[in-house]
């Protein structure tokens, strides 16, 4: 049976990260990844890097294709009313910057560096089992090729997203579970057009929110609000540009360029937290113990941030004997989560049409439309929105 002293599950952003933080404090863990490595370097997500999820790659060694090829942003605009409101994030947060590189990008890069220092990632492991996480010797089991694999390690990192095995091996009365869908789905669209905007978009539109996210010179993505549980089918590609052209007009000659839709998809959005993140010698990071709603970007970020917590915890117990920082790792991470949860779901109640049948509609419809001229006419509330867009928070 192979051995490692800590186990991942899920090759995504929150897995391999930890993966190479780990090495770098010479501790030696092994990946499972259900997917192939083609399919999860193609998978479009994500692509809204917070200053200090770039900082914590550069300072790892892992940043060099993103400072290469990602965008700097300093600024964001919001518009309603077919006007156009810019906040300057970066001068209200100190010259903290965004930047724009595609999560598969991101993905791509680390099973790269990984496997060139020598990592070990299974990939196409089917059936992955969690045994013994309540007692001291782990051990992951699963299949691939129709052979049985097993893996005997000290610590398990559950990554494996919102839909994985990690979770589901707690028992349920040891989990507090906090799942909230939203009134609100979006339509995700990736074509081949050079983007029309220089800095992201985010439009509330009496037909609904519309997004104009960046990706590269030749790649844009776009975001349009739909009800949850809408199917694709509903939009042809010229329903989409329709809405795209409507939701996003301005009163200034602001134009939209179109291209072909290169991928479209329906996403429904939840908050979904759970508490304790870790049950015995399992660890939940990422997706796998929370999802924001994607309004505010902040996903991947988060997935990074409880990666770097559960490292050092790891290193300091397994180097040291030190647990405190492990026995700390939920409450250390839940503490950020619920912060940029809080400013998720209110951003995105900020920036989608209210839907007619939410209660207080009306109420609400005035209420938000006095939030937007505050953000966008207060340095102070611009400010306090600019923190929390750009993460400034440290914890
Ligand atoms: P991931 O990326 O889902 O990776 C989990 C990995 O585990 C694998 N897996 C398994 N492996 C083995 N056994 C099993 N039983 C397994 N089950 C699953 C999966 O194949 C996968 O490879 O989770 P992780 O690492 O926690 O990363 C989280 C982020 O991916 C996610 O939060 C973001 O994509 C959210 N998100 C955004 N986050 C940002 O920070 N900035 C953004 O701009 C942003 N935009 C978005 C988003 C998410 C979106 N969708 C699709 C929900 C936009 C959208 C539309």
């Amino acid at each position: 049976m192979a051995r490692a002293a800590v186990g991942i599950v899920g090759a995504g952003p929150a897995g391999l990260v930890l993966a190479h933080l780990l090495a770098d404090h010479g501790i030696e863990a092994v990946v499972l990844e259900q997917k192939s490595r083609e399919y999860v370097e193609k998978r479009v997500r994500a692509g809204l890097l917070e200053h200090r999820t770039v900082a914590l790659l550069e300072r790892h060694g892992l940043a060099e294709r993103l400072r290469a090829r990602g965008q700097v942003h300093r600024g964001v605009e919001l518009r309603f009313d077919g006007a156009r409101h810019r906040i300057a994030y970066g001068e209200l947060c100190g010259g903290r910057h965004m930047t724009v590189y595609a999560q598969q990008e991101l993905v791509g890069d680390l099973i790269g560096l990984w496997l060139a220092r020598g990592g070990t990632i299974a990939f196409e492991a089917e059936d992955v089992r969690l045994h013994g996480i309540e007692g001291e010797r782990p051990e992951l089991c699963w299949s691939a090729g129709g052979r049985s694999e097993r893996l005997a390690c000290e610590f398990v990192a559950g990554c494996d997203g919102f839909h994985g095995a990690s979770r589901p091996a707690i028992p349920a009365a040891a989990l507090r579970v906090y799942d909230h869908p939203l009134p609100f789905a979006w339509v995700g669209v990736l074509a081949a057009v050079a983007p029309s905007t220089e800095e992201i978009v985010y439009a509330q539109h009496e037909r609904g929110f519309a997004g104009h996210m960046l990706r590269s010179d030749t790649v844009s993505r776009f975001y349009l609000q739909t009800a949850p549980g809408d199917p694709i089918e509903r939009w042809p590609d010229a329903r989409i540009w329709d809405e795209l052209h409507r939701r996003l007009a301005t009163g200034d000659g602001w134009t939209l360029r179109e291209g072909p839709v290169l991928e479209k998809s329906v996403t429904d959005m939840r908050s979904f937290v759970v508490e304790p993140m870790q049950f015995g010698r399992l660890f939940l990071a990422g997706d796998a113990a929370h999802i924001v709603p994607p309004t505010g970007a902040k996903g991947l970020n988060l997935a990074v941030a409880d990666a770097r917590v559960l490292a050092d915890a790891l290193a300091l117990r397994l180097q040291t004997g030190d647990a405190r920082a492990l026995d700390a790792y939920s409450a250390t991470c839940l503490a950020r989560v619920w912060r940029v949860q809080d400013f998720s779901i209110w951003m995105t109640w900020l920036i989608h049409r209210i839907p007619d049948e939410t209660p207080d509609a009306a109420l609400r419809r005035r209420l938000q439309r006095a939030q937007l001229e505050r953000v966008c006419g207060s340095p102070a509330a611009a400010a306090t929105f600019a923190e929390s867009y750009v993460g400034l928070e440290e914890a």
